[in-house]
């Protein structure tokens, strides 16, 4: 099976004793890979009755899985009475009433299948404003929390100061040969040091919500005919974060020319409508929620995401790609090379940016 760390003989095996644990007495009518997360493995399961999402959980990332629970419920308490016009899909409670079923030492998730469309790029900016006004909405529904009621999931995941340190410390340790090319991106990326600096300078002054922390555009399931968001999924990451964490991330995944895993260079480069219409999403759902610094450090937020995502798949190529799981040696290197590409087009057109900024 593609993807799969199992042989499809002991994926069966595995799902049949899962279902067991679920009380679920029914035979499994489809299996497969399903979604393009880098972490978790994730499975599309169809039994006679049901549609199911299993997930072969990824504990070396997420190290402590009860605090994912727990910040959960502090978000659902505050849900509680407020309508929020997409679906928030939670685990499945084993028999025993537990988020996790636990087979060979490996934790496993089952999730309800949420119908609707999963796309890995935006084809029109209507798509994108969707998206981003439902990741807004969820910001504004929580917004009555503070990010300190919620326990770090992973400890510093977005914290940009912590990831360049991480990145110059893994140069300094690297057996990688240091060739002109790499060293071409290691500076540019040395470079991004003034981003890390306003970056220090948005945290003294802004507040720490609660945030998705992973708003990519995988990560909302439109309905069949992308007039609405059936659901946001993904809710690991959901813990304190400032908003421009969650603008960036939609910026750098839904407003960009080409995803994550292009190689195709000359191509990757920023969509202005797609971006406009993500800031009218997202202000549309936080008009009354957000501060005039709050606004300010979106067009910061596009940039700062490009940067430290680009930042961490470079440490891990760096560090012998230990993180992200790669289909070719080089593969960390392309993303952080493709990322690069993408801050540099943010950062030609920052000006215009914050013109857009600053009339939506
Ligand atoms: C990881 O597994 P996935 O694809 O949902 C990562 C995100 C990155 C993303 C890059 C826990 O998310 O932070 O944005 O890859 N999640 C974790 O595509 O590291
Ligand atoms: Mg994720």
């Amino acid at each position: 099976m593609k993807d799969s760390p199992y042989s499809p003989q002991e994926m069966a095996l595995i799902t049949n004793q899962l279902l067991g644990m679920y009380g679920i007495d029914e035979e499994v009518i489809e299996l497969k890979p399903y979604g393009s997360g880098h972490i978790h493995k994730t499975f599309f399961l169809y039994t006679p009755s049901k549609k199911f999402i299993l997930q072969g959980f990824n504990k070396a990332v997420f190290t402590h899985p009860d605090r994912i629970g727990a910040n959960l419920q502090a978000v659902q308490k505050t849900l509680e009475g407020q309508h929020l016009p997409f679906e928030l899909p939670l685990p499945i409670p084993t028999i025993t009433g537990e988020s996790f079923a636990t087979l060979n030492g490996e934790l496993f998730r089952l999730f309800p299948f949420v119908n609707g469309l999963s796309i890995n790029s935006a084809e029109t900016p209507h798509q994108a404003y969707l998206a981003s006004k439902s990741f807004g909405e969820f910001i504004k529904a929580c917004a009555s929390l503070s990010g300190d009621q919620m326990i770090p999931v992973i400890d510093g995941f977005h914290d940009l100061a912590l990831r360049y340190r991480q990145f110059e410390n893994a140069l300094k340790a690297s057996q990688v040969p240091k060739t002109d090319e790499l060293m071409h991106w290691v500076k540019f990326y040395q470079k991004q040091v003034l981003l890390v600096r306003k970056y220090r300078r948005y945290t003294e002054i802004l507040p720490w919500r609660v945030t998705h922390n992973d708003t990519k555009i995988n990560n909302v399931i439109y309905d069949a005919d992308f007039t609405k968001i059936n659901a946001v999924i993904d809710l690991d990451t959901v813990m304190g974060g400032y908003v421009f964490y969650d603008f960036g991330d939609l910026v750098r995944t839904v407003a960009c020319t080409e995803e994550e895993s292009s190689t195709d260079w000359e191509k990757v480069n920023i969509d202005l409508d797609k971006y406009e219409a993500l800031l009218q999403g997202f202000q549309e759902a936080l008009q009354e929620v957000l501060s005039p610094e709050e606004i300010d450090s979106l067009t910061f937020g596009g940039e700062m995401m490009a940067c430290i995502m680009g930042l961490r798949f470079l440490t891990d190529y760096l560090n012998g790609n230990i993180y992200y799981p790669i289909k070719y040696p080089m593969q960390n290197f392309d993303r952080a090379k493709n990322q690069a590409l993408l801050l540099m087009a943010l950062q030609e057109k920052r000006e215009l940016i914050e013109q857009m900024v600053k009339i939506s």
